[in-house]
């Protein structure tokens, strides 16, 4: 737990905001000025499948979950410009940052935030309706312009999730960092300390990792249950690297 003054929260700057170029009007709303928070990180990340997949992960079985990740992956804004799938996740910190930057936000379904709330950010986002094969409609999906974590706890995996520890100035990382002493690679799903043909190193030694990642890893590659799955940890080091 860190302390409320040096609270964080990642806000994620979605696919909808940016092909209606809002991005601008998002970061003018969560500005020092308004908000009294700093920015500690900001990256432009073409989303993988494994991230979107961990992101959401509490989602996964509901009906609107594939088109959730597709939504985030970019595919349903930019269908034939792969080169467009991106995010902007940033990360903020300053005192209550979860709760201001949820309160700018509004709340998660764009018609209730445009009458409870007006003038939130997600005011200007939309409900697609969900249909099967038959055209019969099975859900909803909110393209909502941007994410923000829904609590301390949730904002720490979040900001683990997508950031390493040196996409964020030294004296603004709010968790526990190691040196790696190790190399460890992926194959698939599959974690391994050896290099075989085809396995990507995604941590060596030097490399400084959030101690949460190591402990999981020295735990994964011992056979053992972990409180956090390979693929949450593995994702933020393949961030941005061409796909094999
Ligand atoms: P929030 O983004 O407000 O924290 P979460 O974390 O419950 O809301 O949901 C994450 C995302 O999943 C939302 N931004 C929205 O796009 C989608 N979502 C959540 N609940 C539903 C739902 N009942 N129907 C369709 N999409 C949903």
């Amino acid at each position: 737990m860190v302390s409320t003054e040096r609270e964080q929260t990642l806000v994620l700057i979605k696919p909808d905001a940016l092909k209606n170029s809002l991005t601008g009007y998002v970061l003018s709303h969560l500005a020092e000025f308004h908000t009294g928070l700093r920015f500690a990180g900001t990256k432009i990340v073409h989303v993988s499948k494994m991230l979107a997949d961990e992101h959401y992960a509490e989602h996964r079985g509901k009906v609107f979950f594939p088109s959730l990740i597709e939504y985030i992956r970019g595919g349903l804004h930019y269908p034939d410009e792969p080169w467009k799938h991106r995010v902007i996740a940033i990360v903020y910190q300053g005192p209550g940052a979860v709760q201001k930057i949820r309160d700018i936000a509004g709340p998660t379904n764009p018609h209730v935030a445009r009458e409870q709330k007006p003038g939130c950010i997600r005011a200007l986002g939309t409900v697609v309706p969900l249909k099967d094969a038959e055209g019969k409609v099975i859900g909803e999906r909110m393209d909502n312009l941007i994410h923000a974590s829904a609590s301390v706890d949730e904002a720490e995996r979040e900001i683990k999730l997508w950031f390493k520890p040196n996409d964020i100035p030294p004296h603004m990382q709010a968790y526990p960092t190691e040196t790696c002493e190790d190399y460890y690679y992926i194959m698939g799903n599959k974690l391994s300390m050896q290099h075989e043909a085809g396995s990507i190193c995604f941590l060596a030694p030097g490399n400084i990792a959030w101690k949460s990642d190591l402990d999981t890893l020295r735990l994964l590659s011992k056979g053992m249950a972990a409180p956090c799955s390979l693929e949450s940890v593995v994702a933020k080091y393949l961030i941005n690297e061409k796909e094999k």
